[in-house]
């Protein structure tokens, strides 16, 4: 039988299914990939020996373009960063974070805040727009009313896309409201703690009939940010401008003099929740520095 190339949709189990143009072909990984320790991952491009019509081998993966621990995939192009105005309340420095780590690992961030049937109109607009403001698509959206779905798929098409956020905050009814044949579990929010209970568990791309793939994945809210402490600002976009004018080359915006950032937050040009993002996960990185210097 011949060989065929696909893309890796769904892993399971030491099963890989691998869509192509032939349809999906259920795979074992048997390649000489496995030499150099490359465990194939859902979204690979992989380069198939078919046994039979419905069933090959996976020889070979081809290089990837970006590859993420969590959720473990690779060639993805874009990440929905997904969380509720409300129920569980926003966090904006853990948005923030996801924001850093999708930059870092070349994938474009979309903004999406769900659940704007709830409250707090004018806080989404806000929130809307300094995001838009610094150049990344940002979107309200309610699964329950349908608002703002129909400029998610726009961002969503012909794209692979995966939805990360916390759990509970609306990802897999997003994506059953996106395509009536998907049918993904949604959990009840438990309302003494506020949030949501992993309803999601598996990893798989879904493919959209516009064109595209979407990639569901469970809530998380441990993130870690693995770089240098002087390279944090950098990604923070809405820093650059400003930063070549800080008296020090190397400043990092906390506290010291001459500070063309700190002077851009305090005239209210660079948004301020933003910048104490910043600072947090500074704080966060250094600590991970000086964890990694003792050990
Ligand atoms: N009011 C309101 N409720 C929503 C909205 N979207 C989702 N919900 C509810 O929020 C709860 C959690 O939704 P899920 O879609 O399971 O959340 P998830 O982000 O996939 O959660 P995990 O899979 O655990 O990561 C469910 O009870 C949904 O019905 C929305 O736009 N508005
Ligand atoms: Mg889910
Ligand atoms: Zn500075």
């Amino acid at each position: 039988m011949e060989r065929i190339q696909g893309r890796i949709v769904r892993g399971i189990a030491g099963f890989y299914y691998v869509a192509t143009e032939r349809g999906i072909i259920e795979c074992r990984a048997r390649g000489k990939f496995r030499k150099d320790n490359i465990i194939p991952l859902v979204g690979d491009i992989a380069e198939v020996q078919l046994v039979n019509e419905k069933e090959g081998y996976i020889l070979e993966i081809l290089p990837r373009k970006n590859q993420l621990v969590r959720p473990p995939v690779a060639n993805v192009d874009q990440a929905i960063i997904v969380f509720a105005i409300s129920k569980p309340e926003i966090n904006r420095v853990l948005l923030d974070k996801m924001i850093v780590v999708a930059e870092i690992n070349k994938i474009e961030p979309v903004v999406c805040i769900n659940k704007v049937d709830m409250e707090k109109r004018e806080e989404v607009e806000n929130l809307i727009n300094v995001y838009r403001k610094i150049g990344y698509k940002a979107v309200g959206t309610s699964a329950v009313t349908g608002e703002g779905m129909e400029e998610l798929k726009s961002y969503l098409k012909d794209k692979i896309s995966f939805f990360a956020g916390p759990s509970g905050v609306g990802k897999s009814s997003l994506i059953n409201l996106i395509q009536s044949n998907i049918r993904l579990k949604t959990g009840e929010l438990s309302e003494k703690l506020g949030r949501g209970r992993h309803t999601t568990r598996s990893v798989e791309f879904l493919p959209l009939d516009f064109g595209g793939y979407v990639l569901d994945t469970p809530g998380f809210t441990a993130l870690e940010i693995d770089i240098p402490k002087k390279e944090l600002r950098n990604y923070f976009r809405e820093f650059i401008e400003f930063q070549e004018n800080c008296r020090f080359n190397s400043c990092l915006h906390v506290n010291e003099p001459d500070c063309a950032v700190t002077e851009a937050v305090d005239e209210g040009i660079i948004d301020r929740q933003r910048y104490i993002s910043y600072l947090t996960l500074l704080r966060e990185v250094k600590e991970k520095e000086k964890r990694r210097y003792k050990n």
